[in-house]
């Protein structure tokens, strides 16, 4: 940690040196002492609203709803009218439809993301400024804990399930200000002015925001998608004056693969990050991430003007209007998306999160002979890149290459219709048998000749 001292830095100085204190200072006799205060600032995004109508439409079925298993607890804190969240926000009474769609978005996650250590969000229902439908943030950051990468921030819901254990209930540290050393994982800010639909069905009417849809976006916040990287007057840094970077920003790097946080090519702070930061060329490459984009790099939002909240912790809008649109940084009337799609959960996984096996399943297709026709199946795979959600309707088209017919299906579907239909409730093995012309004609006569 440099300690160089500027007028201007004194407070960052003093949060470095307070952290020092708080976080590896601590000894058993302070208990005896007031917690701490939680340092801030910290990293913060938040989620705009275009006001213009969106075209994308991807709502969870009844039957892909009921097919999720949770793998990990989460907790809704739902701040009472009043309150005050870790930013100094004083919450509203929540619509009691508006806890009901909150809670919707939270148990698509606890079915995606395993955990041994409950995850406690704090939402608070506030004012928030005009287009801005929601703001998220990690309630405490942790690093060099049992499980994690060695020097690297994280945030407490990934510490923890790293660790398997509540990292943030035993630090001497009040994170969320409540007065006890338990401590939420996640806060969440919504905004009360906005025109929100509050059903989980995804029909969303006109000129309305789907109210699940930015929740599912804020939680994937608090999970780690949100970088530790400032940007101020041209100067670009990271570590918020700790001299220690967050996981995410360890996989971030531009068009020519220089990353972001090699000093020797941009120091930090330095005119020269900055200007990566607003380069338009900055991209999330972890294999996870990779595997997920068809091979590429996951490319970030970057804006040519650096964009406070939305710049660099969000995907490119490349990504608008894909089944990746999740994690973009505004949302479009009627946008409703309720799964978190491929190339975000990639980048979880590359963040230390391991992906549960139950979130989709595997649909291999195979002919024999393979020269006697293909096998199609509709939809294209809506999980994972190329896997289905629980309880997709798959149809399975067999269509035999000239000089051979379709003769049977083998494996999880056995009929003689060369178009059959299945549900995804499980991995399949399937195979179309056709056999040759030839072969058809020659079986007859062995019949008892
Ligand atoms: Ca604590
Ligand atoms: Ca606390
Ligand atoms: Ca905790
Ligand atoms: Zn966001």
């Amino acid at each position: 940690m440099k300690r160089i001292i500027r007028p201007g830095l004194v407070g960052i100085f003093l949060f470095a040196l307070f952290l020092q204190g708080a976080i590896w200072g601590a000894e058993p006799a302070a208990h005896a002492a007031p917690l701490a205060q939680a340092p801030r600032p910290m990293p913060r995004v938040i989620a705009r609203g275009t006001q213009e109508t969106s075209s994308l439409r991807l709502p969870l079925s009844a039957a892909q709803r009921a097919a999720r298993a949770p793998t990990a607890t989460i907790n809704v804190v739902y701040l009472a009218s009043g309150a005050h969240n870790i930013f100094g926000d004083t919450c509203l009474a929540w619509p009691t439809a508006a806890k009901t769609a909150f809670s919707y978005a939270a148990s698509i996650w606890a079915a995606q993301i395993p955990s041994s250590v409950p995850i406690t969000i704090r939402a608070c229902w506030t004012g928030l400024g005009s287009n801005i439908l929601g703001y998220s943030s990690a309630t405490s950051f942790h690093h060099d804990f049992t499980g994690g990468v060695a020097g690297y921030w994280y945030y407490s819901a990934l510490a923890n399930a790293l660790a398997q254990t509540d990292l943030n209930d035993a630090d001497w540290i009040d994170w969320d200000n409540d007065g006890l050393d338990t401590d939420a994982d996640i806060d969440i800010a919504i905004s009360n002015g906005i025109a929100w639909y509050y059903g989980t069905d995804g029909a969303v009417p006109a000129r309305q925001y789907d109210l699940a849809t930015i929740a599912l976006h804020e939680i994937a916040h608090g999970l780690g998608f949100l970088g530790w990287v400032d940007y101020s007057g041209g100067q670009g840094s990271w570590g918020f004056g700790t001299g220690m970077p967050g996981i995410y920003d360890r996989f971030v790097e531009n068009g020519a693969g220089q990353k972001i946080l090699n000093s020797n090519v941009f120091p930090n702070p330095s005119a020269a990050l900055g200007a990566q930061l607003v380069s338009t060329n900055l991209y999330f490459n972890g294999t996870n991430a990779r595997a997920a984009n068809s091979g590429n790099r996951a490319k970030l939002f970057a804006p040519s003007t650096w964009q406070a909240g939305s710049s660099y912790s969000h995907l490119d809008e490349t990504f608008s209007n894909t089944a990746d649109a999740l994690l973009t940084f505004s949302f479009g009337y009627q946008e409703v998306i309720h799964t978190p799609g491929a190339v975000t959960l990639g980048i979880l996984k590359d963040l230390g999160w391991t992906a549960p096996t139950s979130a989709c399943y595997t649909l291999n297709l195979n002919a024999s002979p393979s020269a006697g026709g293909k096998v199609s199946a509709s939809p294209a795979p809506n999980c994972e890149g190329t896997k289905y959600l629980p309880q997709t309707n798959i149809t399975l088209t067999a269509t035999p290459n000239s000089g051979y017919n379709f003769y049977t299906w083998s494996g999880t579907v056995s009929s003689r219709a060369p178009t059959e239909s299945l549900t995804m409730d499980a991995n399949k093995e399937i195979t179309a048998v056709f056999n040759s012309s030839s072969t058809q004609f020659l079986f007859v006569p062995m019949v008892r000749r």
